[in-house]
């Protein structure tokens, strides 16, 4: 099956920080990663979300003195889980896995650019006000439904298929071509979510 142009593939933030062995690990985020490159060869459109912070960034429990990584603190727009220094621009932390072979990838989306709010979605920041521009770049291409996988199931990949949702996309997430960090139920929580917000979970070899 090769889907219709109308359709893109969302890859998200596929980056060494996430994998084991990274800053922030995933657990198994290596594994998903041939998964990936075979979805990604039924999709015309392919876009890449890289998370992308400058040093010193507010999501970084180093940036608050006496803070430890998985506290959550209040910052301006609300609540912010801290973590480790993960993904600083410019760092091999922040490069996709090696393995990941997305040649016809259009579109490399970064986020968290900003050092005062952090953006687990691809779509909208923590403030919830500013936009990154994909819903834009989408909807301009005609596209109107998103197939997400990625890390991290519970916080990147929910987030971004809660704001295609909201933004007015059929969103769905391929679930074995994501693996959750899992926090404190975080990953059956982002279930919980993702339902109830109408986004279609599926497994690869619905695709494939
Ligand atoms: C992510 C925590 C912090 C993610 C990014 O990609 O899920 N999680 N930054
Ligand atoms: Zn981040």
């Amino acid at each position: 099956m090769t889907t219709a142009s109308r359709t893109a593939l969302l890859v998200i933030d596929v980056q060494n920080d996430f994998i084991p062995g990274g800053s922030l690990p995933v657990p198994e985020g290596d594994r998903i990663v041939p998964l990936i490159n075979q979805l990604a060869r039924q999709f015309t459109q392919v876009v890449i979300a890289q998370d992308w912070h400058p040093k010193g960034h507010a999501s970084f429990a180093s940036s608050h003195p006496g803070r430890q990584p998985y506290e959550v603190i209040q910052l301006p727009y609300g609540e912010q889980k801290l973590w480790p220094d993960h993904c600083v621009q410019d760092t091999a932390g922040a490069e996709f896995h090696p393995q990941l072979h997305l040649p016809h990838a259009q579109l490399v989306i970064r986020k968290g650019c900003n050092p005062d709010i952090d953006s687990y979605s691809a779509f909208l920041e923590a403030d919830r006000r500013t936009t990154t521009g994909l819903a834009g770049y989408l909807k301009e291409r005609g596209i109107d439904t998103v197939y997400m996988v990625g890390l991290a199931l519970d916080f990147c990949v929910m987030f971004s298929a809660l704001d295609a949702r909201a933004a007015g996309f059929n969103a769905f997430v391929v679930l074995d071509a994501c693996r959750a960090i899992d926090l404190d139920g975080s990953l059956a929580a982002a279930i919980d979510r993702m339902q109830s917000a109408g986004v279609g979970l599926l497994q690869s070899t619905d695709l494939l």
